[in-house]
């Protein structure tokens, strides 16, 4: 199954969910139309049970360059006060609440809140000749798009506070020895090795997956005694789940486990 705006397509395949920004001629820097047309291929990516991890991708040389700055200034545009409202808030807690690994496969480079959005993925990729600058301190602005909060918690409040000050563009390499983002790929065999990837995502205990993510984003703030309840209550519901039937079953019998998602 495959859709395309004119701004996002979405093909699914394999169970994985391709989502490419497509905006390429501006980095695929994000107007109204793409904003909205990556928050209906989300969903789509919610609704469909034949979806089992989701990739976001870029297509050209960038993955996003953040808000297009000429929407910004357009007195046709949204206006300042409802861009993160409408545009990127509801994009950034789609991805958080979607039952689902997301991969953010970081083609080139990202800035503003195309750094962020990628940053809230599950599992964050990029390739050898990707960037990532925190743009906003360039424009008199805050990191937006859940930069003030995953930021911090990746590479640590000493860092994060650099970066979103000074807007420095750092290497992926540069990233992935921070903690920002979990692996660096050879830019020539980037887009097959993403795939691969997502591919494992989509074949792995779904079930498991999404209450291993719901945990994770508890854990920002809850306490200990809160988070051992937590992994207690989701420990029984995985548990309920036919993947981890299989999964012992397969163990014990020496052979690779097939799981279904369910
Ligand atoms: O109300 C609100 O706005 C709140 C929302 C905030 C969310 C945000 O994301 S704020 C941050 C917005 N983003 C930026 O400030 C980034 C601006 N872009 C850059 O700093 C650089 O372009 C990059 C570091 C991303 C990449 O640099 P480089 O040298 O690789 O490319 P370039 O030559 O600067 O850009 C290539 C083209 O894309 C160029 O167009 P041209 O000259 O070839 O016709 C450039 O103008 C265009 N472009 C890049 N970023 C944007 C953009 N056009 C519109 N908006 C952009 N953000």
């Amino acid at each position: 199954m495959s859709s395309t705006t004119t701004t996002v397509a979405l093909s699914i395949e394999q169970q994985v969910a391709r989502i490419t920004l497509n905006r390429p001629e501006k980095l695929n820097a994000f107007n109204r139309e793409m904003a909205f047309a990556l928050q209906a291929a989300l969903d789509e990516c919610a609704q469909n049970d034949a979806v089992r991890a989701v990739l976001i991708t870029g297509a050209g040389k960038g993955f996003s360059a953040g808000q297009d700055l000429s929407e910004v200034i357009d007195p046709q545009g949204p206006g300042m006060r409802n861009i993160l409202r409408e545009h990127y808030n509801p994009i950034v807690s789609k991805i958080r609440a979607l039952p689902k690994p997301v991969l953010a496969a970081v083609n080139g480079v990202a800035a503003g809140a195309g750094a962020n959005i990628a940053l809230c993925a599950d599992v964050v990729v990029a390739s050898s000749t990707a960037s990532f600058v925190q743009a906003f301190s360039k424009i008199g602005l805050i990191p937006d798009s859940g930069g003030t909060y995953f930021l911090p918690r990746l590479v640590g409040w000493q860092r994060a506070s650099a970066l979103a000050m000074l807007g420095d563009k750092i290497g992926a390499q540069e990233a992935e020895r921070m903690g920002m983002i979990y692996q660096v790929i050879a830019e020539e065999t980037f887009p097959a090795k993403a795939w691969e990837l997502a591919l494992k995502l989509a074949q792995l205990p779904t079930v498991g997956l999404a209450l291993t993510k719901e945990a994770f984003s508890l854990s920002a703030t809850q306490t200990l005694e809160d988070q051992l309840q937590t992994e207690d209550c989701f420990q029984q519901k995985a548990a309920l789940s036919a993947d981890f039937e299989e999964g012992v079953q397969a163990f014990l019998e020496k052979r690779p486990p097939q799981f279904t998602g369910k």
